[in-house]
């Protein structure tokens, strides 16, 4: 296991980037925080494609160690700091824990990522309403399922059992991205209350993204 400074690199309003953030906060760790503006496309830049092939935040260094995609940095941050361990090791809740992150940043995250709506409105010429229209759409298909979901493992606190867990870290950034667009979160009054609870701990406030030194206010 790698030791020595942490430093993140991301972005305040990526949702990827707002669930390492959670998990460092709730491991107690000491990080630093590099400003990388995917709005201005600072996340094209041959220097940071070094770090990051795929262009994309976040990217997480440890000591000379160097790691994308969030669900792997967390993995990566559950074995260098195992307290609180934010995948549980064993059993039906590490099943659920696995499969409501998955649910999120594999089949929601995605379709609403920057690049894929500026190729809507860009390539393909879709109108700003149309582009709200697609990521309402399939918001609202993975909320359905994750409502569904929740309903058998919820302890209307935290996703899974009586403490946050990755799945919490994934849930309340991708809530935020929807309320950015516009969606109405009380469809989903499971999920609403989960987002509302976790935003009160201290781990989930102070990853906020209005709360980050590259915050750019609307
Ligand atoms: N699966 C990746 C997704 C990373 C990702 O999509 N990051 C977005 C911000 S949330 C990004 O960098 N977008 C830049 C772009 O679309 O050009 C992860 O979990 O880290």
């Amino acid at each position: 296991m790698t030791t020595g400074a942490i430093r993140l690199h991301g972005f305040f309003n990526s949702s990827a980037s707002y669930r390492v953030r959670i998990a460092l906060n709730l491991k107690g760790l000491a990080w630093g925080h590099v400003g990388v503006n995917i709005r201005s496309g600072a996340q094209n830049a041959p220097a940071y494609r070094a770090l990051n092939p795929q262009a994309l935040v976040p990217t997480l260094e440890v000591g000379g160690h160097r790691i994308t995609q969030s669900l792997a940095i967390i993995d990566h941050l559950d074995r260098l700091q195992p307290a609180p361990l934010l995948v549980p090791p064993d059993g039906a809740a590490r099943d659920r824990v696995l499969e409501i992150a998955q649910l999120i940043a594999c089949d929601i995250h995605p379709l609403g990522n920057l690049r894929v709506l500026k190729h809507l409105t860009g390539a393909l010429a879709l109108s700003e309403a149309q582009k709200y229209a697609w990521i309402a759409h399939w918001v609202g298909l993975g909320f359905d399922a994750l409502e569904a979901l929740l309903g058998a493992t919820d302890t209307g606190h935290w996703c899974v059992g009586g403490a946050p867990t990755l799945a919490d870290c994934c849930l309340v950034p991708q809530v935020a991205n929807a309320r950015r667009s516009g969606i109405d979160i009380a469809r989903w009054p499971r999920i609403a209350q989960i987002d509302a609870q976790a935003r009160r701990h201290p781990a989930f406030e102070a990853a906020e993204p209005q709360r980050q030194p590259d915050f750019i206010p609307a």
